[in-house]
């Protein structure tokens, strides 16, 4: 265990100095008062509850126009030809690259929604295994917690079509996911969590979600890709008589398990069972404008009591900072208002969005079952994960650090995360991960194999 410092533990609206201690495992042992309040700021780590690890290769390589109507579908197309480059080990050290990024963003666990299981041609490799293998050592090198989430993929779309050939290496049925899953949950790796991931209703008949839920441990938290376009509401409501969310809510136990990505498209109904639920509203702001999904509709959703976290999904941003700055920005630009995350309660727009996501952070990540209730980060039990923002950086100048975190979001464009421990490690220090140059070298050379 690394050692810790005595840390200004930021509550909202205030801040307590505070002593850390952790365990072999790296969880909070203690949590102790520490009399004087330390020069700067440290927060919970934040758990990126959308990865798909591969994507981070695409970044900035879909920006040209293809076609004249360029849309999710035409880049989803791009995206299936780049997933046809990996192997293992192109696969680990674009993930190390990612998951360092994403350490030396503040994010101190990854949710990886992973599909890309089996060889280009469709044939599962020698051990069916390597490629979430693959993200497990990518997790192991660079320190980050790891809920890795195996994609039940079986279905080319909600006509229950087959496969396309560029999809073939996602495809697994009922029991061949359950054989991964069994497997998975064998590996050792500290902090591993495995659990669901139902790639989306297009792609997974309602007989097969079923029989899968069926079978899940009781403390599995279950991820699933949805209404994120508008055409897919639109098949939906043709094939399925419901629209999206309703349909998953009257036919999955939706609750405080559950992770539902995107969810961009929903009626006022929807918003508001979505809501009461207990589920988890995965919001991915970057990607969802990168890809013209739409906007999440945010305040109404957080005062009716929803729950929501971020991904950085296809990664074409890994910064903490712009997926909640976009969050709040989208709604101001739709609705020509401001402050529109912020409530009575807390006045901090920036400061409520953390509340919100640090408080969902253990569910979307599966490690409230760990603890009695739901866990609250740095609480006895849960992972030591911390960050530390620069108390040299000028954003923070003249600030109280109470409010650092509206400084942060809305007026650091230069990077202030300066450290950063995963389950009681430090990874991060100034600002860079520990093993960020050897990282760097082996992504490079994997870039140049994936875009020759
Ligand atoms: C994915 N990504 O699985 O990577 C999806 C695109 C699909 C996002 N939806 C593919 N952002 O939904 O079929
Ligand atoms: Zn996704």
């Amino acid at each position: 265990m690394d050692e810790l410092p005595v840390v200004s533990l930021w509550r909202p609206d205030a801040v307590e100095p505070r002593v850390l201690s952790a365990d072999s495992q790296g969880r909070v042992l203690s949590h102790t008062s520490a009399g004087q309040a330390q020069h700067g700021l440290h927060l919970p780590g934040l758990v990126n509850l959308h990865s798909h690890a591969f994507q981070r290769a695409m970044a900035g390589a879909a920006e040209r126009r293809l076609h004249p109507s360029d849309s999710f579908w035409t880049w989803r197309e791009t995206m299936y030809a780049l997933a046809e480059r990996f192997d293992p080990d192109r696969l680990q050290a674009v993930a190390a690259q990612l998951y360092a990024e994403m350490l030396e963003a503040g994010f101190t666990r990854v949710c990886e929604f992973h599909y890309l299981h089996h060889a280009p041609d469709g044939r599962p490799y020698a051990d069916p295994a390597s490629m979430s293998l693959a993200l497990i050592e990518a997790a192991r090198e660079t320190g980050i917690g790891l809920t890795l989430l195996p994609v039940l993929y079986m279905q080319g779309g909600f006509d229950g079509r087959a496969l396309g050939p560029r999809q073939r290496r996602f495809g697994l049925d009922v029991e061949r996911w359950l054989q991964l899953f069994e497997r998975l949950r064998g590996e050792n790796l500290l902090g591993l969590v495995v659990g669901c991931a139902l790639h989306s209703l297009r792609a997974v008949p309602p007989e097969a979600m079923a029989e899968l839920l069926a079978q899940l441990p009781a403390d599995c938290p279950i991820h699933v890709h949805i209404a994120e376009q508008v055409g897919e509401v639109q098949e939906c409501l043709a094939v399925r008589g419901q629209r999206p969310v309703a349909w998953l809510l009257a036919n999955a136990p939706v609750d405080a398990r559950w992770t539902l990505v995107h969810a961009t498209h929903l009626d006022a109904y929807e918003r508001r069972a979505l809501a009461a639920s207990g589920a988890v509203a995965g919001l991915c702001p970057t990607t969802e404008a990168n890809l013209g999904d739409g906007l999440f509709p945010l305040p109404e959703f957080l005062a009716e009591g929803g729950r929501i976290g971020i991904g950085s999904d296809s990664h074409v941003s890994v910064s903490l900072v712009e997926e909640l700055r976009w969050l709040e920005y989208g709604q101001r630009l739709q609705r020509r208002q401001r402050t529109l995350a912020a409530d009575e309660a807390q006045p901090g727009v920036a400061a409520r969005l953390l509340q919100a996501c640090l408080a969902s952070g253990a569910r979307s990540g599966g490690r409230s079952s760990q603890l009695a209730g739901h866990a609250q980060p740095l609480q006895p039990g849960a992972d030591l994960d911390l960050l530390e923002l620069d108390a040299a950086h000028p954003a923070f100048a003249g600030a109280d650090p109470a409010h650092w975190p509206e400084r942060w979001v809305f007026a650091s464009n230069r990077p202030a995360v300066a450290r950063v421990w995963a389950r009681g490690q430090l990874c991060v220090e100034g600002g860079r991960h520990r093993q960020a140059d050897a990282l760097q070298s082996r992504f490079v050379r994997a870039m140049q194999q994936l875009h020759a």
